[in-house]
């Protein structure tokens, strides 16, 4: 086909390659989520309504789009791990991008009835991406290891935070001055003497956040058999293995979770 006289506009594009061989990360976050999860009346400190809806979300992500090997997703945050190798749109970063944020607010709006039943969605939400590129199994796992640890860290303070708001009256303000200098043996200690709260007993999708990893699962559907002839209409059921985004409440910081998961890191040489 002649190019137009207008073909060369094409080159004011920017090549945003991804960098071969680097784990490419997409992390998406909600759009001034405080103000959106005020207004939907989420639970304090953790409405697990809405981080399943987040998880339902980011196994669509993984579904739909090719070459993502591990998610994880604490608050109003997913992080997705694309494979090394991936040369999925060339390994465009606005692709990625795009595509990721684009998949998961879609299935936010689409998904939210089956999590918010009584609660209507009062106006779209957003939600920001940015990649990262991590050049070594190490510089991955640590990148995990800190979005876990902040999921830690602000659960901790959250958990005691809204103890003192709801179960002793204190107003925001004074539950923080409360709060200030205080280390983690200090909020602790706080929870279990004034509150008889074991933080250890908090569940583990608040204090370690999500993990999706691809796994083996049967599933089992019936259909009707076609033939033989004198068999038809009967129906009977089929068993097939599929692997599907599963979440995982666990620690990803220890080396546990990767030696149980070889397969997730084993490409890089
Ligand atoms: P941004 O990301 O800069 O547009 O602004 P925000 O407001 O989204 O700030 P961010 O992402 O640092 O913090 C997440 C907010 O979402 C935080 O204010 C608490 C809220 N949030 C997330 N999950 C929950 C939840 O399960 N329950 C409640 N009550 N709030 C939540
Ligand atoms: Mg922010
Ligand atoms: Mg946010
Ligand atoms: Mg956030
Ligand atoms: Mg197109």
């Amino acid at each position: 086909m002649a190019k137009s006289k207008f073909e060369y506009v094409r080159d004011f594009e920017a090549d945003d390659t991804c960098l071969p061989h680097c784990w490419v990360v997409v992390r998406l976050d909600g759009r001034n989520f405080h103000r959106f999860a005020e207004k939907h009346n989420f639970a304090k400190p953790n409405d697990s309504r809405a981080l399943h809806l987040m998880t339902k979300c980011a196994q669509t992500v993984m579904e739909e789009l090719e070459d993502i090997v591990i998610a994880y997703g604490q608050s109003d945050e997913y992080s997705f791990v694309f494979r090394q190798k991936s040369n999925w749109f060339k390994r465009r970063a606005s692709k990625f991008m795009t595509l990721v944020a684009s998949q998961f607010a879609s299935s936010y709006v689409f998904y939210w009835r089956d999590y918010f039943e009584d609660q209507p969605l009062l106006y779209p939400p957003g939600f920001d991406g940015r990649v990262v590129l991590y050049p070594s199994n190490q510089t991955l796992k640590d990148y995990l290891s800190w979005r876990q640890a902040d999921c830690h860290i602000n659960n901790l303070y959250n958990t005691v935070f809204w103890a003192l708001i709801q179960q002793s009256g204190l107003t925001p303000v004074q539950a923080q001055e409360r709060l200030k200098g205080t280390v983690t043996a200090d909020k602790n200690e706080i929870l279990f003497s004034e509150f008889h709260i074991n933080y250890n007993d908090e569940p583990q999708m608040y204090r370690k956040g999500t993990v999706l990893v691809w796994q083996k699962v049967d599933e089992v559907r019936t259909q009707e058999v076609r033939l033989p002839a004198e068999m038809e209409g009967k129906k009977m059921t089929v068993t097939r293995t599929r692997t599907r985004p599963l979440p995982l409440y666990c620690d990803l910081i220890g080396d546990a979770f990767w030696k149980e998961h070889p397969d997730i890191l084993a490409e890089e040489e």
